[in-house]
């Protein structure tokens, strides 16, 4: 191996430098999987008790009372612990698995392998986001130990319940200042790598688009996380100091008159909306980099429209920032404020159609070849439309009225979020996993995985629009006490079996991940037979990444080349 200026190898490093305090790029993204890979199958069990509760209300669960006797006397769930169920799997979804696995893993592991150089541009500053992460996921869990138990306001955390809970809202508080710092610090690293260390010949213009969408989430998280992160500071004054920032005057709790003088709840929600919105995107671009990746590789066909596509996002981030109050129809707003929140909302669905389009005009009469992570890439995009149209209904505020806080926006969120980021997450992972670990995985198992996946997330998910539009109320402990509702039981059944069918069709996942990672098929340099440049070295690739750092002296998605033998041209081949 070739020692690189930044990283001269005089010895091999200790175990302890290799694999824990590691500083390589490639290290930090594998330790950022395992890590968010753990969250999510931790955020889809409390998920599962969610499901149990709304399947069988009240029915009970006889271990968890071992487990949380406190939430489960005689093994029934207390409403209490409902509280708790849902805002801890929307906290560890959205804050610990989604954003970590596409931000965290993907940023990592491809940007420097991408652009052609050896790491990060601040490689100790990249350990230390990493790091933070464990200790912030502790803090956040930490909670559940507690008196009362960990946080019950919603990921949404609004004021003023938020400010009123006990110790584990608090730990919640802090846990989440601690990830958003992480996520600031590694945003700084992305920009500066992708700016300052792309290879010679790597124009912006050459990047492969997982790139652009990594960076361009990166500028996202600096500009909305550090709001994100005041918010909070914010509010865990208004709790340690009695400040009164977004708790009213004359505000009483279980009888007691509270001391705070003049705060607005709402301010909250404008606060937390300005970050949160922008974060659904940070939550879908590095999926929509990835499935732009994938689609042009198993179509042996260019991208279609890659320029469009590079403005589409861009477009997107900016909107992004303009349309936060789209939560918010529902507080009192000004009707003309709420009209032009839809609109810019509405506007936002034309780069949305843009690369819908661009993926579709990739795969026209294309020599498709359907193997897992291309399976996953067009779940992606079809889910996405299911979610971005449900998104269109949301955003007409009449009739957003009548939609806001119904099962409807908890079946477009997890279209967006489960059928989009994850299945782009699924496919990333099963495209980088060669090149990750020099191994492949399983085909057979995989294919199997992502069609129970694929019918059993629809099953769970798409009744929600039906009950959602009947009038059931998101984050409910038991619907059955109203009378509309009464017939919805059959439906939450059959939602919950196929949930855990869900859960069921991840464990061929793990077992597939853990099998291929000892004893799957040597994967070679290329196996995809794919352009841009981290496939232009070994699996997995060396430290310092490349014997020689390449030039680039073609666009990302060059494939079927007219008057080639081979059907792609890599990069960093001269013609
Ligand atoms: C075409 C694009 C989209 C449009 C027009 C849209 C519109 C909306 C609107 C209007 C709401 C608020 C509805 C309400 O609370 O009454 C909403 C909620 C939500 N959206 Fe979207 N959305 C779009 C795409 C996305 C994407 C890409 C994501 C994430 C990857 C996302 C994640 C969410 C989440 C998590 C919520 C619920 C937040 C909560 O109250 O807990 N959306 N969306
Ligand atoms: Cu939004």
């Amino acid at each position: 191996m070739t020692p690189s200026p930044n990283h001269p190898i005089t010895q091999s490093p200790s175990f302890v430098r290799k694999y824990i305090f590691s500083t390589d790029h490639k290290t930090i993204g594998i330790q950022f999987l395992f890590t968010s890979l753990f969250m999510l199958l931790f955020g889809g069990l409390l998920a599962l008790l969610i499901r149990w509760q709304l399947g069988w209300p009240g029915r009970p669960l006889a271990f968890m009372e071992t487990i949380a006797p406190e939430g489960f006397p005689g093994g029934i769930m207390v409403p209490e612990y409902y509280n708790m169920l849902f805002t801890m799997h929307g906290s560890v979804m959205i804050f610990f698995a989604i954003i970590p696995l596409l931000v965290g893993v993907f940023g990592n592991y491809l940007i420097p392998l991408k652009i052609g150089a050896r790491d990060m541009a601040f490689p100790k500053l990249n350990m230390i986001s990493f790091w933070m992460v464990p200790f912030a996921i502790a803090i956040v869990c930490a909670g559940f130990f507690l008196k009362g138990g960990a946080a019950a306001s919603g990921w949404t955390a609004y004021a003023p319940l938020s400010a009123t809970l006990g110790p584990g809202q608090l730990c919640w508080i802090v846990g989440v200042i601690v990830l958003g710092t992480s996520s600031i610090l590694g945003a700084v690293n992305y920009v500066a790598t992708v700016i300052n260390l792309r290879a010679s010949g790597m124009h912006f213009f050459r990047l492969p688009l997982s790139i652009w969408a990594l960076f361009i989430t990166a500028i996202m998280v600096l500009l909305a996380t550090p709001v994100l992160a005041a918010a909070l500071i914010l509010l865990l004054l208004d709790i340690t100091l009695h400040t009164s920032f977004f708790l009213p005057a004359g505000l009483v709790i279980d009888g007691v008159l509270q001391p705070n003088a003049g705060g607005q709840a709402l301010l909250w929600q404008h606060l937390f909306w300005f970050y949160s919105h922008p974060a659904v995107y940070i939550m879908i671009l590095p999926a929509m980099g990835i499935v732009s990746e994938i689609l042009p590789v198993f179509a042996r066909k260019p991208l279609f429209g890659y320029h469009s596509m590079i403005y589409a996002i861009m477009g997107i981030a900016i909107l992004g920032f303009l349309v936060w109050a789209h939560h918010m129809f529902t507080s009192g707003m000004n009707p003309t404020l709420g009209t032009s929140f839809m609109l810019s909302t509405m506007v936002i669905a034309v780069p949305s159609a843009i690369k819908t389009f661009n993926w579709l005009g990739t795969l026209w009469r294309g020599s498709i070849r359907l193997a897992t992570p291309m399976c996953h890439a067009v779940a992606f995009v079809s889910m996405f439309v299911i979610g971005g149209l449900t998104g269109i209904f949301a955003a007409a505020s009449p009739v957003d009225l009548y939609l806001h806080d119904t099962y409807f926006i908890v079946g477009h969120l997890h279209y967006v979020l489960f059928g989009g980021s994850l299945f782009g997450i699924f496919a990333g992972i099963t495209f980088w996993f060669p090149k990750m670990f020099g191994r492949r995985l399983n085909e057979r198992l995989g294919l199997i995985h992502f069609a129970l996946t694929f019918i059993f997330f629809n099953a769970v998910m798409f009744p929600m629009f039906i009950l959602g539009v009947a009038g059931m109320p998101r984050r409910i402990y038991d619907y059955t006490s109203y009378a509309h509702l009464s017939h919805a039981g059959g439906l939450n059944r059959m939602m919950s079996v196929a949930a855990f069918c869900l859960g069921l069709a991840q464990l061929i996942f793990i077992a597939n991940f853990f099998w291929s990672l000892f004893r799957g098929k040597r994967a070679g340099d290329n196996p995809w037979q794919a352009t841009t440049l981290e496939w232009a070295t070994s699996s997995p690739p060396p430290h310092g990444n490349f014997a020689a750092i390449p030039t680039v002296y073609h666009g990302p998605y060059e494939y079927s080349v007219p008057g080639r033998t081979d059907d792609w041209l890599p990069q960093h081949v001269k013609t």
